[in-house]
């Protein structure tokens, strides 16, 4: 049997009230400056930004800490180029055909369509897979679990890490995106989670108008 071995917690900060209070509405502040943007500057972005923000993202909660997640940072103009071909084209599928008529519905107001141009205008396409199990080396298969909340959780923190950072994203799903294991060359045990969008909004990148919910409809307390 494996015995946990305990360390003392050490890096755990406690602010007094007042700081608490401030720091906890700075950040809701400038988590709400946050929108998803679709238009992107060709500008270049450090790449020890993206590191940090990987490592931000790899602090997240897992599931038995499997820690079940690979970022794939797409940098090259070739690789991106096969990621918006082959997504174009199970976009044009879904516009086209696959999609139910409810589903354009709620996207019509999103101005979304089959064309993804960002997939090559943005510097970095980070492309986030689960690890739905392990393969060791003698072939043998040891489960993970959660994976899909450890997955959102850690790109969640991977999207503020990079607002927080200065920088803009787009979460993209196109659908279904298997082929993302074949232009990145992983393995079957890992599963496409999103292709994050990362880079300098477009000089002239627009958003539509939206609003958040209040808290009155978002929260309960008891
Ligand atoms: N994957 C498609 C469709 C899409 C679906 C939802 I739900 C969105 O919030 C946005 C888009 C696309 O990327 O266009």
């Amino acid at each position: 049997m494996t015995i946990p071995k305990f360390v003392p917690l050490s890096g755990f900060r406690e602010y007094s009230k007042e700081e608490m209070k401030k720091r906890a509405a700075d950040f809701a502040d400038n988590a709400s400056r946050r929108r998803t943007v679709r238009h992107y500057s060709t500008r270049s972005v450090p790449r020890g930004v993206i590191e940090s923000c990987i490592r931000a993202a790899g602090s997240a909660p897992s599931g038995a800490n499997k820690q079940p997640w690979h970022f794939v940072v797409v940098a090259s103009p070739d690789i991106k180029k096969q990621i918006r071909d082959a997504a174009e084209a199970e976009e044009h599928e879904f516009y086209a055909r696959r999609a139910p008529k409810e589903w354009l519905e709620v996207l019509k107001p999103l101005g979304t369509g089959e064309n993804k141009p960002f997939l090559e205008t943005a510097p970095y396409l980070i492309v986030i897979f689960e690890e739905r199990y392990v393969i060791a080396a003698d072939g043998k298969r040891t489960k993970n679990y959660y994976t899909q909340e450890s997955v959102g959780l850690a790109t969640g923190i991977l999207i503020t890490a990079l607002h927080n950072a200065g920088l803009a994203t787009l979460t993209h799903t196109p659908s279904p995106m298997g082929f993302l294991n074949d232009v990145l060359d992983r393995p079957s045990n890992e599963r496409p989670f999103l292709i994050l969008v990362v880079g300098y909004p477009a000089e002239d990148a627009v958003v539509t108008s939206t609003s958040r919910k209040p808290l009155d409809d978002n929260v309960t307390f008891v």
